[in-house]
């Protein structure tokens, strides 16, 4: 037997009993794993922690700026200052995008944008505060620390402040965006300047102490290598370690078109697969990996319910991020397509509000909260 060989039979070894894989170990799975041992053992862990269900949500998202003081190369949402592309929506818009995610039994609000040149801390705090004053059922997962950041940058704040003033004002959670990769070789490359990895912790290791739950992401098929993958996931296995408060991971494939980073061809399916495998693997103490269906495309995130993913997100509508970037999945999907595309994967579809609660419908586009959906303590 080659050493790879047996490394690999004490990994199935670990993983049969719910031990915890090593860096080493994760290299070794990147690198000589082959794809269908992968789905089998993430699909064990994933079982374990989930059992047949697979989680959907009603969601949809606002951008309420493009316009960045940042540059990332792997951007293609991004628009200067003076740039036509450029936007900056009014209350009366955003409270009309609120209006009708409301009246169409939306649960959730995801909202994520640029860093204005011009836009002061009060403006993004008012976006938070309109919404919530006027849809308070609307769960608001507002901001990435890359915005934090810009906040406490501003205000000279600490992030603990600022986020406690947020939740005031109806901040609900946090989502996983601004994580790309978290080497800091890699991050100078892909997104010099804007908040590092220590700042990224930072926020969510406060959000945490605030109570706030929040996502994390990993943005691979760039540049970088699978020792920085798996850097990058057992970091975040670290700080949930310290404080649980994180709830979903989210693999993000890298889109390249109209970015500086054009020239590189996109991840393929086998990448997505193995990648979204791994995560669930290395992440132990997550409860629930996503498969994104706007970025992974529709038919993939099926597949993925069989590799390690035990959730694809909502509706959406209005996502602009990865469809700038060329991504040909539709703007939005239906409840109906997405139980359908489960059921099809041999699951149970479950509707979730933000925080795995389960989502009872009424006639119309009533709803009420029903119970926590936690199989097993992770
Ligand atoms: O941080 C930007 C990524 C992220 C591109 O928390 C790109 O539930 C691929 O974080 N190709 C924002 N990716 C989106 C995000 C997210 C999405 C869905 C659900 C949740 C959640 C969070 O999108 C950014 C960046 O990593 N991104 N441009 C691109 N061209
Ligand atoms: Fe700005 Fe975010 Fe795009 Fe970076 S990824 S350029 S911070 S909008």
């Amino acid at each position: 037997m080659k050493a790879h060989e047996r490394q690999l039979a004490e990994i199935r070894e670990k993983v049969e009993v719910g031990a915890r894989l090593s860096f080493d170990e994760g290299v070794c799975l990147e690198e000589n794993a082959d794809l269908f041992t992968l789905g089998e053992l993430a699909n064990l862990v994933r079982e374990r922690k989930n059992g047949n269900f697979a989680y959907y949500n009603v969601n949809t998202h606002l951008n309420p700026t493009n316009v960045c003081v940042y540059r990332c190369t792997f951007c293609a949402f991004r628009a200067d200052l003076k740039s036509p592309k450029g936007y900056v929506m009014s209350d009366e818009q955003i409270l009309h995008r609120a209006e009708e995610a409301d009246r169409r039994g939306a649960t959730e609000m995801h909202i994520v944008g640029g860093l204005h040149h011009l836009l002061g801390y009060d403006w993004y705090l008012n976006v938070v505060r309109i919404i919530h004053k006027a849809f308070p059922r609307l769960h608001l997962k507002a901001y990435t620390p890359v915005e934090w950041d810009w906040f406490s940058r501003l205000t000279k704040r600490p992030l603990v402040d600022i986020l406690a003033e947020f939740k005031e004002a109806g901040l609900g959670s946090l989502p996983g965006g601004g994580a790309e990769i978290f080497d800091s070789e890699v991050r100078d490359q892909i997104c010099e300047h804007k908040a590092d990895s220590e700042a990224w912790f930072a926020t969510h290791r406060a959000a945490h102490s605030l109570g706030l739950r929040s996502n994390a992401t990993m943005l691979y098929g760039h540049i970088e290598k699978p020792r920085h993958r798996i850097d990058h996931l057992l970091r975040l296995r670290a700080l949930q370690d310290e404080s649980g408060g994180f709830q979903t991971f989210i693999p993000l494939a890298f889109h390249p078109d109209n970015t500086k980073l054009a020239y590189l061809p996109k991840p393929t399916g086998v990448m997505d697969l193995r990648v979204m495998a791994i995560s669930r693997l290395m992440l132990d103490n997550f409860a629930h990996i996503k498969a994104y269906w706007v970025m992974l495309g529709i038919k993939t995130a099926q597949m993925a319910l069989s590799f390690g993913a035990d959730d694809i997100d909502g509706t959406v509508v209005h996502e602009k991020i990865y469809h700038d970037a060329g991504s040909d999945s539709p703007q939005e999907t239906t409840v109906t397509e997405l139980r359908r595309l489960i059921e099809e994967a041999g699951r149970q579809p479950i509707e979730r509000d933000t925080l795995y609660n389960e989502v009872i419908r009424e006639p119309g586009t009533t709803w009420r909260t029903g119970r926590k959906l936690q199989l097993a303590m992770v």
